[in-house]
């Protein structure tokens, strides 16, 4: 089996690789990797939860909202507590920033990083068997260690992220991550209970032919997006719309396609948030050659003013990412 650039074979276990990956870096303390695996360890939790929700009471709404408004899934709360728990167990985090609470979540202050987290994105897809995923970014605080967080560790640039990745649970459940080295995914293996490497240094097909997008929403497009969809037509491309942002982003990061949800009057800034989710997948998809804009501004070099903003995203293979811009700038509008 052919080694990979770390000497490394395809199956080799995450624990493994991420070990070989810190030994790359010599001012590595070891800290982020010892993160990178109480994640993956959630990861794991949360796959055997979601794997038992038709069969356990833990499928179906929680009874309350989270800070967006949105019915809670109870494995919404779920997911919510398994990280938090495992994060601060796991004694690298100093707080997090999740879609289920408002505020910070305040863990150990003599930590250096930040982790801004969805932990169970596309919560609606639960109770039919949809693929659903954890999303998340890792950031280094500013504020001194040993203090209080504050909010300046939590509103940083993209581009300052430190790491991202996502956790799709799908047909398998897989762990996809970066540290700004490349993209490379792993395979939870059941047997074992341990993510193995299935793919190093993933890129994004510079075009494709798929697109994504509720159309549903049609009428409350902007019409550069109206445009742009007319085109995809034309083109005869393949709609794809799960309705669950990983499985979707993931999809068309390998075969190459296109994401959008444009601002509507619904959500007149778009849907998505910008700190744990646009952020994360935008490094994801920038490392593996891909774009992510807000039909014209480069996400990751949004400037964070809340927690829990939202921002119209479009993200994906760069030729298509690039047209929309194109139409946009041409229109002036960010997806409105
Ligand atoms: P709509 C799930 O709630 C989510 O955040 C993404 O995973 C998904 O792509 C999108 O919202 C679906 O939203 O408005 O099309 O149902």
């Amino acid at each position: 089996m052919d080694k990979n650039s770390l000497g490394l074979s395809i199956g080799t276990t995450l624990d493994r690789f991420i070990k070989k990956m810190q030994d790359e870096h010599s001012y590595a303390t070891g800290e982020l990797s010892q993160l990178l695996r109480d994640i993956a360890l959630a990861g794991k939790i949360i796959n055997r939860e979601v794997n038992k929700s038709g069969l356990l009471d833990i499928a179906g709404a929680y009874g309350s909202k989270n800070v967006q408004g949105e019915d809670q899934q109870k494995l919404d709360v779920i997911a919510n507590i398994r990280f938090t728990r495992a994060l601060k167990n796991g004694g690298m985090t100093c707080a997090i920033v999740s879609e289920e609470e408002q505020e910070i979540i305040h863990l150990n202050q003599n930590c250096r990083y930040v982790v801004c987290m969805d932990p169970l994105d596309g919560s609606s897809n639960i109770d039919v068997n949809v693929s659903i995923g954890t999303i998340f970014s890792i950031y280094r605080r500013i504020s001194p260690i040993g203090g209080p967080v504050q909010d300046e560790d939590i509103l940083q640039l993209g581009t300052d992220q430190i790491a991202a990745g996502y956790i799709l649970y799908g047909s398998s459940t897989m762990l996809v991550y970066t540290t700004g080295h490349g993209v490379h995914s792993f395979t939870l293996e059941p047997s074992l209970g341990e993510f193995v490497l299935s793919d190093e240094n993933l890129t994004c097909p510079k075009d494709g032919k798929i697109f994504s997008i509720n159309e549903g929403y049609y009428y409350q497009f902007g019409e550069q997006i109206k445009e742009y969809l007319e085109e995809c037509k034309a083109k005869e491309m393949s709609a794809r719309y799960i309705g669950s942002l990983v499985a979707d982003f993931h999809r068309n990061m390998l075969k190459g396609g296109i994401y959008l949800y444009p601002a509507t009057e619904k959500s007149p800034n778009g849907k998505l948030r910008l700190l744990y989710e646009c952020n994360s997948l935008a490094f994801i998809a920038e490392q593996a050659g891909g774009v992510a804009t807000d039909g014209i501004n480069r996400i990751m070099e949004i400037e964070p003013t809340s927690f829990h903003q939202r921002t119209p995203f479009v993200i994906g293979s760069k030729k298509m990412v690039d047209r929309v811009t194109k139409l946009s700038t041409m229109t002036d509008t960010v997806l409105g």
